[in-house]
């Protein structure tokens, strides 16, 4: 712009006219806006990093493998471009990150089915690309391992059974005796068998059901996959007898569940339910065809791991292996609670396949965090995949951290109480929650707030109420002087979260809870009053009743039941909630798939016998499908500890 005086026109200073002036003071401090703002949004580059970040934090911690390092020098630090969208770890919208603009994903499916509000946030996935250095070099969907993923698949079934302590459905299917359980019981047997068949009828082959408008939903967390609903379900209705709903589901997977998608994934969602789910229908029915696909599946989230530091990145395209971070993840930092919630079932593909290349990969992810400095002992939410600093110190047992935690303590018992590096980092990782967010609020409610920096947030989310569990299944192998430590913290938190359910109108839980500004237990914004029909209370029911048979926990799961019929059922099948203090509720319109896998399964596991998966044997990956303990050296050897006298 060119800025000259006028004839006739009164000039001061420059020889320029006051409103010349102002507009050109106008557009220089828009320009220094623009620049200062574009900053935030440019993920890692070495550009940024030399402006920004210390010398030792420019370097990239590095326990990936050589090759990945050297692939990542000869290329340069690209900056990928960064297009924004927001979603929480797991892929579920923050309301607070949802005030920031957003751009559409690139899936055909984001196209589709938008939500509105509360729960249905959860397929608001708009996809950032922040490209790989893999995929940046059009590199294929292959292994790193030159010879493939999937080498030997001689998997010695029969034996797998006999390195069982206990028949996996137990001497009658877990039937309770006492007849009042039994019928609670039946109850939630009963609701599976409706949710299904609404599923079955209305959204057959789509991921998710929406009973209000009876249609399927497709959303864009699974990158073109179908069927999560199906996936999903396959365990629950295993353990629940629906022998026929089983069939028609195993007969979908066989026959329909297409591998060959090409849309963007949430690495961490794919893995939790399609991953998690065929493993365990593997695992407890034998039915090779899962074997087969979950062996297929595995080997496509492999490039997800191509970057410097072999921390993945948090979308990845099925088909071309291509990567993204998450555009509202800062700095194209990657999500502890998705990178830190792989292992399990990665460990599961290596024991299928007999390849180590998925073990590695997840314990090359365990060796990062082991080593990397923690501030106060605690891990925060973002993670650069680049340089393997800490983008944020944003620290949460809710969404964001959440299952990081869980899987730790669960790769323990899962290795059959010999991963001794994963209990110790649970171990410390638990001091320092305790010693940092674990706190006591006027009215004496234990909860566990949110950590910025130094700052608690007195808040607790509903994806947090998992925590009760998870301190309960730990409290036996900790120091022993702290046992009964672990069992008290695990039931204070597991009351605090019933009281987060009995506070409310429908009985119901919100999606986050305050204790703050004279609140106990209750959302204050209205943002957070929805229940999108979630586990976590109901998980930590179960668990602490196996553990301690307090029948309180029967007692406050069967409230949930009625709370569920009352306020979530709907004609054609369950729905969310967007208001759990409201008397007259209003329905979202869907029904998650977690609602099959996890929700139902873990009321129906609270009223069975502690023989039906049993806890010595089975581990829940965070989609609570069942994945069994590894007993190395009973498989490698020629032993059985499976008592054949017993009935399966
Ligand atoms: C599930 O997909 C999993 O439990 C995950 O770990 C958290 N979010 C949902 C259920 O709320």
């Amino acid at each position: 712009m060119v800025f000259r005086k006028l004839p006739g026109v009164s000039a001061s200073g420059m020889g320029l006219r006051l409103s010349q002036k102002f507009v050109f003071l106008l557009f220089l401090s828009g320009l220094v806006t623009l620049c200062f703002g574009a900053l935030f949004f440019l993920p890692d580059s070495v550009r940024l990093k030399r402006i920004f970040l210390s010398k030792t934090e420019s370097q990239p911690v590095t326990v990936g493998s050589e090759n990945d390092v050297r692939e990542h020098l000869k290329k340069g630090a690209k900056d990928p471009e960064h297009l924004r969208g927001i979603t929480s770890a797991k892929g579920e919208t923050s309301t607070k990150l949802k005030a920031l603009s957003r751009k559409p994903s690139v899936t055909n499916e984001a196209k589709t089915d938008k939500k509105d509000a509360g729960g249905e946030a959860l397929e608001d996935m708009m996809l950032s690309r922040s490209k790989t250095e893999s995929a940046s070099k059009g590199e294929k969907v292959t292994s790193s391992s030159n010879q493939g993923a999937n080498t030997d698949t001689s998997f010695d079934y029969n034996k797998f059974k006999k390195c069982l302590l206990k028949p996996p459905l137990g001497i009658e299917h877990g039937k309770p005796s006492d007849p009042q359980t039994l019928q609670r019981r039946e109850k939630v047997k009963e609701m599976m068998k409706f949710a299904w068949d609404n599923y079955k009828s209305f959204a057959w082959g789509k991921n998710e059901l929406r009973p209000l408008t009876r249609n399927g939903h497709i959303g864009n967390m699974f990158g073109g996959l179908r069927g999560a609903s199906i996936v999903d379900s396959l365990d629950t209705l295993y353990i629940m007898g629906l022998m026929d709903e089983y069939n028609d589901a195993k007969e979908w997977v066989e026959t329909s569940l297409d591998l060959n998608s090409n849309g963007e994934a949430s690495l961490f969602e794919v893995n939790i339910r399609y991953v998690g789910g065929l493993l365990s229908a593997y695992y407890l029915t034998g039915e090779e065809m899962f074997k087969r696909k979950v062996m297929v599946l595995g080997e496509k989230l492999l490039p997800a791991f191509n970057t410097p530091t072999g921390i993945p990145r948090g979308v990845i395209n099925l088909g071309s292996g291509t990567s993204w971070s998450w555009g509202w993840a800062s700095a194209g930092s990657s999500i502890l609670a998705e990178f830190g919630t792989l292992h399990l079932e990665f460990v599961h593909l290596s024991e299928l396949s007999n390849n180590g290349i998925y073990t590695e990969k997840v314990m090359n992810i365990r060796k990062l965090l082991n080593k990397i400095e923690k501030p106060h002992g605690l891990y925060p939410n973002f993670l650069s995949p680049v340089s393997g600093n800490w983008v944020q110190h944003h620290v949460s047992i809710g969404g964001l951290g959440d299952s990081f935690y869980e899987y730790l303590i669960k790769s323990y018992l899962m290795s059959d109480k010999t991963d001794e590096e994963a209990k110790k980092m649970y171990y410390s990782a638990l001091e320092a929650i305790e010693a940092n967010l674990v706190q006591k609020s006027p009215g004496g409610l234990t909860y566990m707030a949110e950590w910025r920096g130094g700052i608690l947030d007195h808040k607790m989310g509903h994806l947090a109420c998992f925590s009760g569990g998870m301190v309960v299944i730990g409290a036996d192998d900790g120091a022993p002087e702290k046992r009964q430590h672990y069992l008290d913290l695990a039931a204070e938190i597991t009351h605090t979260c019933h009281e987060s359910y009995s506070r409310s109108a429908t009985k119901l839980g919100p999606e986050a809870f305050r204790f703050d500004g004279g609140a106990e237990a209750t959302a204050t914004r209205l943002s957070d009053r929805y229940y999108i029909l979630r586990p976590e209370v109901i998980e930590s029911y179960m668990y602490m009743w196996r553990l301690t048979h307090d029948p309180k926990y029967r007692e406050w799961g069967w409230e949930a039941v009625e709370a569920l019929e009352q306020h979530c059922r709907v004609e054609a099948g369950f729905s969310g909630i967007r208001d759990v203090y409201a008397q007259t509720v209003s329905h979202d319109n869907m029904q998650q798939s977690f609602f099959l896998s996890e929700t139902l399964k873990y009321l129906y596991l609270l009223f069975s016998d502690d023989d039906l998966l049993p806890l010595e044997d089975w581990v829940f990956n965070t989609e609570a499908h069942p994945l069994p303990v590894v007993r190395k050296r009973c498989l490698q050897g020629e032993g059985g500890t499976h008592d054949k006298t017993t009935s399966e």
